[in-house]
Formats: structure tokens, sequence, C-alpha cells
């Protein structure tokens, strides 16, 4: 019988030896930090009986806390709002489930100096089939005044203001991965003691990977460039040792966290039906940019760095590509 390596960090140990090595520290964002991996976790439970949900009760029915039964992408956003406003460091959220942010009013929040954006559910349609499925979240110190409700100002800075972004994959096993400037960890949660464990410290994106990740079927709907550079991935060419392999689920976190780790690029290009792209900069570009980053590798929207785009609109779509350095360089290249 194996034994479990029992001496892993947890997240919240994690967090807290980061602040023993900055004495002037308050722990807000470790604070933020934890209260996502706890919500993390309740959502974790529920997207993990998915598949249950038609035998145990019909929507419209109420389950045993006496709610309704809710799409699971409504009761992630209800986790991590609530878990945010209920803190001590958030004062208010934005959220792709929410037209509008929400500032917190309570005096608490007020003088909390994070505001913190997400997508709860991304790639939820992929629910149903069994497919691994993400949250998505991003932390920005406020720019207005502390004491004070928050306003959009705080919610519609560029990327690079960000102070932390990461992701929750739930797939073959849960993991929440985050960034600071200070370096991209990653960590699984072990059920048995329903703590996220350090299981992927200091990640470093490879310089150069063999996988590329677009959706083929829109190939014709886009740029010029985005097809030169898809065909050289298809070929056999001695600089960059193609051809590569395509990898694509259509559930961006999955794709990602893979490229990431192994090295790749993903891509998801504007196209004729969706002139703006797909991709939302506030809740799916800029964090994924933000981590990409921070593990040395870069992410566009075709024309300018992702994290120096100054959005306009909360739910404002950007073209995107991320990825290994060497690969973006060359996507670059023919996009030129
Ligand atoms: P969603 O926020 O509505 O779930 O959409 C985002 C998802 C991403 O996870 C994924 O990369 C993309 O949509 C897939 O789109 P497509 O099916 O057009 O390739
Ligand atoms: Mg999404």
């Amino acid at each position: 019988m194996s034994l479990i390596n029992r001496k892993v960090l947890t997240l919240d140990e994690f967090t807290i030896q980061q602040l023993r090595n900055f004495p002037k520290a308050t722990g807000e964002l470790s604070s933020l930090l934890r209260d996502i991996g706890l919500a993390a976790k309740r959502v974790n439970v529920e997207v993990n009986k998915a598949g249950l949900v038609d035998i145990l009760g019909d929507a419209g029915s109420i389950n045993v806390q006496g709610e309704d039964v809710k799409k699971l992408d409504i009761f992630a956003n209800n986790q991590f709002t609530g878990v945010l406003q209920h803190g001590i460091s958030c004062a208010g959220i934005a959220s792709e489930e929410l037209d509008d942010f929400v500032a917190f009013d309570d005096d608490v929040s007020k003088n909390s100096k994070y505001i913190c954006l997400y997508d709860p559910l991304d790639g939820s349609g992929n629910i149903d089939v069994n497919i691994s499925i993400g949250t998505i979240f991003s932390v920005y110190r406020r720019v207005s005044e502390i004491g004070t409700i928050a306003t959009a100002a705080d919610f519609l800075q560029p990327g690079v203001k960000q102070v932390a972004a990461g992701y929750i994959i739930y797939g073959s096993s849960t993991m929440l991965v985050y960034a600071t400037r200070r370096g991209v960890n990653g960590f699984t949660l072990d059920p048995s003691i329903g703590e996220f464990c350090l299981s992927h410290p200091n990640i470093q994106c490879p310089e150069f990977g063999k996988i590329y990740s677009v959706n083929h079927g829109n190939f014709f709907q886009y740029a010029q460039g985005v097809q030169d550079y898809i065909q050289t991935c298809q070929r056999k060419n001695k600089t960059n040792g193609g051809p590569y392999t395509q990898r694509y689920i259509g559930s961006m976190v999955a794709d990602v966290h893979r490229n990431l780790l192994k090295g790749g690029i993903f891509m998801y290009p504007p196209t004729t039906d969706k002139p703006n792209g797909k991709l939302r900069l506030l809740y799916e570009c800029n964090p994924f940019a933000f981590i990409a980053e921070v593990a040395g590798g870069k992410a566009t929207n075709g024309q300018q760095r992702i994290l120096d785009v100054v959005p306009t609109e909360l739910h404002q779509r950007s073209g995107f590509f991320v990825g290994s350095k060497g690969m973006m360089e060359e996507l670059e290249a023919h996009m030129k």
C-alpha cells in the first residue's frame, strides 16, 4: 500500500507562507484566494454530480437545502459572489453571468482594497457531455477611494493592472491554478481531506510546444495571416519541428491548461461572423494573458498585447491568441 504524502502544502498554508515573506502585507489577497478556493470546492461538488440531476430531481424541484434546483452556472455565480461578499477583501465583483458589476455596500467591503471579475463556469455547454469545465478569475486593486463604494473605473482597468488571476478546472481531477507577479502555482484538490494541495509549483510554459488549438470549423472565416499560420502548423518544418498536433475540446480552461503545461498555442481569432471574436476580454482573455505572461508565455489580440488593451465595456469581446513564447512569435510573424 502506498502512503499518501501529507507533507504537501495546502492552498491556505501556501498563501500564509507567502505572507511571511512580506511583513507589510495585510493578508487581504490571501484571504480572497482562500474565499475563492472555498467557492471552488462547493462548485466542484455540484459539477461532479451533474449527471445525477435528472435522476435526483428535475429543475423546478426543491433540493435538500430547500432551494430551487438552479442551472450550474447560476449556482457557481452565486457561490463565488457569496463568498466574496461575505469575506473581508473584496469591494465588488463583475461576472460574465451578470449584466452589470455589483459594488458591495457594507462597511467591511467598502473598506476592502480589491475587486474581482470572473466567469463562474466557462464552457458550461460541455457539462451534459462530461467534458472538463472551469472557473476563470481576475483580481485588481481598486482605483476608487477606500471607504467608498466601488465604481465602474475599478472594473475597467487594463489587464496589466491585475494583481492576481487564476482558474479552476473541474476535470479528471480538480485543480486551482493562480498567478501573482511572483509566479504561477497549481493546487490539486485532494478529496480525502477536502483541501487544494500544492502539486505544480512554479509553473513555466515551455518556449515551444507541439500543440495548436483552434476551431478548425471556422478556418475560412479567419484572416489570411491566421490561415497561413495554421497551415504552417500543419507542415513539416525544420525550424518548428512540425507538423504540430491539433487539440481543441471547446472548453477554454481545459485547452489552455494543457497548453500551459505541455507547451502550445491556443487561438480564438475574430471570424467574419464574429468580427470582435467570441471570448470576453475581462473574464477570459485578461486572466489567461496574465497567467501566461507570468509563466513565460505571451498573449495578444492579433494586433496588440492583451494586457495593454484599455477596456471600454464590461462584456467586451476580443480575438485571443495565447501560448508558448516561441510559437506566439511565429504567429506574429505571419500576422504582420
Ligand atoms: P462560454 O463562456 O459561453 O462557455 O464560451 C466560451 C467557450 C470557451 O471555453 C471555448 O474556448 C469556446 O467557447 C469554444 O467556442 P467554439 O465552440 O465557438 O469553438
Ligand atoms: Mg466563458
